[in-house]
């Protein structure tokens, strides 16, 4: 793809894993420079080689048939989807399988040395672990968006890495990144429901949209099995739609700096409570159920289910420099009610 006005490209930069970083358990100094660097500029990084593809070969196994089961539960329920838009949902990844409890996904030692890095000093929280799934044949995009239905903080406070279970291409639904928009946007470039909101919801507004495409426009990306992406919350982005056969799926494990919200909290099977809980430098912020308990409710995401995540931090109170003003919050006067954020 052309470089954009900035004379920066629209697609990821690749930090692949070398056969020596792989034996010393960590990235070299110049790759987690380069790392560094790249999400620092682009808000999103695509690492490979570091997770071994057996893993993730064994969670699409198991995670395509329970999304078939997710599937067949909310036909037709516009609200259970994410943003209301029936292309794509969250999906619980088997924590509650011991066999399927793998230290590369939820303690990558690649991931957390960027992560530790990225989100300043201290010990680093985790505060929620997800999948997102795009539906086979969809044909809906979803609002392009942040994963910030608050006033975020202007400084980097949260990383997502999504372990990718397939080929992530457009004809699968690749996700649509805005890169670099992280780095400058702030809460007044959202949509707002009223002039007294105390947190936006998580859309951008569209005259802003169009203003960044001129310069840096977005791109779908297109990375091989098993690459794992790492994104900053506040770059812009956007589910697209599936038109293959196949059901696409990538595992979210979030880090969070220390000085930001303890808020936010998911529920974890007791299984996954001794991996969880096995570096002294990340503190997951969850509960514990357990593991039948769990089962029971782990697959209903959404508003006001049990596995909806209360995306902090609590509006009354948090500050920041980007906050908005009354009279220059921009409405969204066709707000979709079963759209979350
Ligand atoms: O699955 C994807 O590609 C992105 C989904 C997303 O951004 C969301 O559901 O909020």
């Amino acid at each position: 793809m052309a470089p954009s006005a900035l004379g920066l490209p629209s697609t990821p930069g690749v930090i692949a894993l070398s056969e020596e970083e792989r034996k010393a358990g960590k990235w070299s100094r110049a790759n987690l420079q380069r790392a560094l660097e790249l999400f620092h500029r682009d808000g999103l990084i695509v690492m490979s080689g570091i997770v071994p593809k057996e893993d993730l070969l064994k969670l699409r196994e198991n995670m395509m048939e329970t999304a078939d089961a997710v599937k067949a539960e909310k036909a037709g329920s516009p609200g259970k989807f994410n943003h209301g838009i029936m292309s794509n949902f969250l999906q619980a990844p088997p924590m509650s399988t011991p066999e399927l409890l793998f230290p590369s996904v939820y303690q990558n030692p690649y991931v957390i040395q960027i992560a530790e890095k990225y989100l300043g000093g201290g010990q680093i929280r985790m505060p929620f672990i997800t999948a997102n799934t795009a539906i086979a044949n969809s044909t809906q995009k979803q609002p392009i968006h942040k994963d910030c239905s608050f006033n975020h903080p202007l400084a980097p406070f949260m990383c997502i890495s999504n372990f990718l279970l397939d080929d992530f291409v457009p004809s699968n639904g690749s996700t649509e990144f805005w890169l670099g928009s992280h780095a400058t946007t702030t809460p007044s470039e959202q949509y707002w429901r009223s002039p007294e909101s105390l947190a936006p919801t998580c859309d951008i507004i569209p005259d802003i949209l169009e203003e960044r495409r001129k310069t840096r426009p977005p791109s779908q990306v297109t990375v091989p099995f098993g690459s794992v992406l790492l994104r900053d919350p506040r770059t812009w982005h956007a589910g697209m739609p599936n038109s293959s056969d196949s059901d696409r799926i990538m595992v979210a494990v979030a880090y969070q700096a220390e000085w930001f919200t303890e808020d936010r909290r998911f529920k974890a099977p007791e299984s996954a409570r001794a991996l969880l809980t096995s570096n002294p430098n990340i503190i997951p912020l969850c509960e514990f159920y357990t593991d039948e308990e769990w089962n029971t409710f782990c697959q209903r995401w959404g508003n006001g289910e049990p596995m909806d995540l209360v995306y902090g931090p609590k509006p009354e109170g948090w500050v920041t420099i980007g906050d908005v003003a009354p009279e220059d919050k921009v409405l969204n006067h066709n707000f979709n009610p079963n759209a979350k954020g």
